[in-house]
C-alpha cells in the first residue's frame, strides 16, 4: 500500500492560538493535509508523543544586513539571521528593507532582495522603512509595492537619517489608508532626546547607562500619543513597535478603549532587562543599548500585564545585531565612546520564543494559546501571511516547531547560531526549547542540528493586513 503522506508527525500535543489537542499531522507537498487520530502511513514519520507542537514562530521585527549611515555593520546577514531564528523555533522572519534618504523605494527593495538571494534557510517577507516620502514615493512607488506584496512599512519619529515630521507622517498614514497597508511606528520624541543627549554629554555623562536617561519613557509616551493622534485624524489603523513600558502602553490602552485600531508590539528586552543592565563595568553596558531602552521592574510588570490582557498583539525580537568587541559594532567609535555614538540594538532572534515560553507560559503569566497568538498567529494575520503561516490547520504550510517543554537550558552565547559575540541573556535558565523545526514540511532543525540547505527559504508576498484581531 502506498504511503498516504510525505510525512506524518504522530501523537504530539498541538497548540494553536485557539485550541490544545493531541493528534497526528499529515503533511504532503509541504502543506498540512490532515489532522486526526491514527492517520495513514507517511513516507517519513516522527513520533512526537510527549512533545508539544507549535506553529513555527513568525518574527515580525528583525534586522539583517541593514546598512547604516554611521558605518556600523550588522553582524547577521540573511544566512546567519534566519538560521539563528530557525534554531529558536521561528520559521518565518519579516526583516526590514530600509530606504535611504534620496533613494527610491524600488531601489531599496531590490537591494535587499539581492542581499537575501540564496541565503535564508526559512521563508521571509519584507517590511519597508519609509524615510523619504517624496511625491514619487507616495504617488507611485509605495502604492505599487503594496500591491506587489509589501503591505507594511515602518516609519520613525527619531534618528536624523530616518525620522519623518508630523506632516510627512500624516501623508504616509493617509496613503496606508488609501492602499490598505499597515504603518508601524517607532515612537520617541527626537528633539527631546537631542536636547537631553546634549545636556548629558556637556556634563560628561557619556557612559552607556546614560542612554536610558537620554531616551526616557516620557519621550516615548509623547511620541506614542502623537502618532496615535495623527492616525486618529487620518482614521487609519497603525501599530506601535517595541513598546517599553506603562507610559506608552497607557496611551495605547486609552486609544483601544475608544475603539481606535491601535496595535502594539513588545520584545524580550522589555520583560527581561532593565536600565540597570546598561550600567555594567567598563563599556559592557553598551551591549544592552537599544531604543527605546529597557526601563525598570515596574515597566516589566506593565508589559507582562499588557501581554496577558491584549494591549499587545505581537511579541517580536527586534533582533538588531551588532557585535560588542568590534570596530563596526558597539565599539564603532571606540571602547568608551559616548552612548550617543553606540549603534542601537540587541540580538534575540533565537532566544525570543524560549524566553517567552519559559517566563510567560512556564511561570503562568500567559496561556499557551496566548503565547502562540503573540508569537505566530497575530503577526501572520497583521502582516498578511495568514493562514498560510502562523497556525496549524489543514491547508497551512507545514511550518512547525516540536518542543521539549520540560527541557532545562542555560542560555549561553556558545550555543546560539547568530554571528554576534554576546547574548543579553547569558546564564539565564529557561525551561522548554524547540528541538525539531520544520519549514514547509522539510526538517530544518533536527534535534539541534541544521539539516536544511542555505537558500531554501522563499520570499513571501504579503497579502492585505488582517486588522480584525
Ligand atoms: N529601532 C529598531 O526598531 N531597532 C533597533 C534600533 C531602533 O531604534
Ligand atoms: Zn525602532
Ligand atoms: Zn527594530
Amino acid at each position: 500500500m502506498s504511503n498516504e503522506f510525505d510525512l506524518v508527525i504522530r501523537s504530539g500535543r498541538i497548540a494553536t492560538a485557539a485550541d490544545i489537542f493531541t493528534a497526528d499531522i499529515g503533511i504532503s507537498g509541504g502543506v498540512i493535509t490532515a489532522l486526526g487520530r491514527a492517520l495513514g502511513a507517511g513516507r517519513e514519520e516522527i513520533d512526537a508523543s510527549g512533545k508539544l507542537i507549535l506553529p513555527g514562530g513568525v518574527d515580525a521585527h528583525c534586522h539583517f544586513d541593514q546598512p547604516s549611515s554611521d558605518g556600523s555593520v550588522m553582524a547577521d546577514d540573511f544566512e546567519s539571521g534566519p538560521r539563528s531564528a530557525a534554531f529558536g523555533g521561528t520559521t518565518t522572519v519579516i526583516p526590514f528593507a530600509c530606504q535611504q534618504k534620496g533613494q527610491s523605494l524600488r531601489a531599496a527593495i531590490e537591494d535587499y532582495h539581492a542581499r537575501a538571494e540564496g541565503k535564508s534557510v526559512i521563508d521571509y517577507a519584507f517590511h519597508l522603512i519609509v524615510t523619504d516620502p517624496t511625491p514619487q514615493v507616495l504617488g507611485q512607488e509605495l502604492p505599487a509595492l503594496i500591491r506587489e506584496g509589501y503591505t507594511s512599512f515602518k516609519i520613525y519619529t527619531t534618528y536624523d537619517d530616518l525620522k519623518l515630521n508630523d506632516r510627512q507622517i500624516i501623508e504616509v498614514l493617509a496613503l496606508a489608508k488609501r492602499e490598505g497597508a499597515l504603518t508601524m511606528v517607532h515612537a520617541e520624541n527626537s528633539d527631546a532626546i537631542a536636547w537631553l543627549t546634549e545636556a548629558l554629554e556637556a556634563a560628561g555623562q557619556t557612559a552607556p547607562r546614560h542612554h536610558a536617561d537620554a531616551r526616557p519613557a516620557i519621550a516615548e509616551r509623547e511620541a506614542t500619543h502623537r502618532a496615535i493622534s495623527l492616525a486618529e485624524i487620518v482614521d487609519v489603523p497603525m501599530l506601535v513597535v517595541h513598546v517599553s513600558g506603562g507610559e506608552a502602553m497607557e496611551q495605547i490602552a486609552v486609544a483601544r478603549a475608544k475603539g481606535l485600531k491601535v496595535f502594539a508590539e513588545t520584545c524580550p528586552q522589555y520583560i527581561l532587562l532593565t536600565a540597570a543592565d546598561l550600567d555594567l563595568d567598563g563599556f559592557e553596558g553598551a551591549k544592552h543599548i537599544c531604543s527605546p531602552p529597557p526601563r525598570d521592574a515596574a515597566a516589566q510588570q506593565s508589559v507582562w500585564r499588557g501581554l496577558a490582557n491584549g494591549t499587545f498583539q505581537v511579541f517580536s525580537s527586534d533582533h538588531a545585531p551588532f557585535a560588542y568587541d568590534s570596530k563596526t559594532g558597539k565599539k564603532l567609535c571606540g571602547d568608551g565612546a559616548s552612548f550617543a555614538h553606540v549603534p542601537n540594538g540587541i540580538p534575540g532572534v533565537e532566544t525570543r520564543l524560549p524566553l517567552l515560553f519559559s517566563e510567560g507560559v512556564g511561570q503562568g503569566r500567559i496561556s499557551l494559546n496566548r503565547f502562540v497568538a503573540l508569537t505566530a498567529t497575530n503577526p501572520a494575520r497583521l502582516y498578511g501571511l495568514y493562514p498560510r503561516k502562523g497556525t496549524i490547520a489543514v491547508g497551512a504550510d507545514a511550518d512547525l516547531a516540536i518542543w521539549d517543554a520540560e527541557r532545562v537550558v542555560t542560555v549561553s552565547n556558545d550555543m546560539l547560531h547568530h554571528n554576534v559575540d554576546y547574548t543579553p541573556y547569558e546564564g539565564r535558565v529557561v525551561t522548554g526549547w524547540p528541538e525539531t523545526v520544520l519549514s514547509r514540511g522539510e526538517i530544518v532543525i533536527d534535534g539541534g542540528e541544521l539539516r536544511a540547505a542555505k537558500g531554501r527559504g522563499r520570499f513571501l508576498e504579503c497579502g492585505p493586513p488582517d486588522m480584525g484581531i
